[in-house]
């Protein structure tokens, strides 16, 4: 290979639950997308950028493809479609441990249609949790279903199994060409938009049935505390920044049931979140933080075009 400079974007899709998210977290080496066990909870594309000598790769993690049954489902189907056209490469994440179905078929069907001349290449995930017969039993089928021109490339992100082959895949099929991002930046995505997910992902967890679907964080404030002194500042993480912040959001549910079982006996289920998500953000940001979290109900939100907006969707 040439000493030339690669760089260029690549986007993963896949049905919700794939492993995507932790992916891309595993590729950048720090957590800037948030995960967890149930379905779609990536809701916007998030940016995240991989470092190496030679190469700069934009990673673009999408939410989950399914048969939408919200408005919010198709505005986030249409996202994903969009980022189509935008990048070099497309990555077809397809868990290790689950039958290929209608679900992957359909994908690719629509990005054969929409992105014909774009590279097309095969993710197999979560290969730690399953037999290395069953690991290539699953080669061979998304090869079948991506057609011979396709490599397909077996990694798990939890154990950091064949993430740097990966890399280096994803990077020989990039175009020559400079680096977008400056060294060291991990992502570009606001840090008010990370606190929110790190609040979400921290509420999601322990939640059943639909309440994943109807939390929505909204950060309403951020203040500076006023009488910290200034030698307090801690010098770690993405940014530089004031000793402590005020971090003041909301948590939206869609029925006042969904209040009941967020806020907790008492306040208790709230008062975990805060000390989770607190704990995530402190590490992320590098900022001591105060947060004062708040539930609010608005009325069936994922299917109601004016509350989506005001949500940023
Ligand atoms: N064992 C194992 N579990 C994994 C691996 N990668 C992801 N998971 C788990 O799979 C679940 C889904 O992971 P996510 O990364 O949130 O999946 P996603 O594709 O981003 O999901 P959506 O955003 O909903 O589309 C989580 O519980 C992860 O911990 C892996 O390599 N091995
Ligand atoms: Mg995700």
């Amino acid at each position: 290979m040439s000493d030339e400079f690669r760089s260029g974007f690549v986007c993963f899709v896949g049905r919700p639950n794939t492993g995507k998210s932790t992916l891309t977290n595993a590729m950048v080496g720090q957590k800037i997308a948030i995960t967890s066990s149930r379905p779609q909870t990536t809701r916007h594309t998030i940016r995240g950028i991989v470092h190496r000598e030679h190469t700069q790769l934009i990673l673009v993690d999408t939410p989950g493809l399914h048969r939408p049954r919200t408005l919010l489902g198709q505005r986030l189907n249409d996202l994903v479609r969009d980022t189509y056209s935008e990048v070099d490469v497309i990555a077809l994440c397809i868990p290790a441990d689950e039958k290929i179905g209608p679900g992957d078929r359909w994908i690719v069907q629509q990005i054969t249609q929409m992105a014909p001349k774009t590279t097309l290449l095969g993710v197999v995930t979560k290969i730690d949790k399953v037999s290395r017969d069953q690991v290539a039993q699953q080669l061979v089928a998304v090869s079948q279903l991506l057609g011979p021109d396709a490599d397909v490339v077996p990694v798990s992100a939890v154990k950091g199994e064949q993430v740097e082959v990966l890399v280096d895949v994803i990077a020989s099929k990039m175009p020559e060409g400079p680096a977008f991002y400056p060294d060291g930046e991990l992502t570009d995505e606001p840090e008010e938009t990370l606190m929110a997910e790190l609040i979400r992902e921290a509420a999601l967890e322990g939640v059943r049935d639909e309440l994943p679907h109807s939390l929505a964080v909204v950060i309403e404030e951020i203040l500076p505390r006023e009488n910290e002194k200034e030698h307090e500042a801690v010098p770690t993480g993405l940014r530089s920044a004031p000793a402590m912040l005020d971090v003041h959001a909301l948590l939206y549910v869609e029925r006042p049931s969904q209040k009941a079982i967020v806020i907790g006996k008492g306040g208790s289920r709230l008062k975990e979140v805060g000390t989770a998500a607190r704990k995530q953000i402190e590490l992320i940001l590098g900022t001591r933080i105060y947060l004062h979290l708040h539930v609010k109900v608005a009325k069936d939100w994922q299917r109601d075009p004016k509350q989506l907006g005001k949500l940023g969707f």
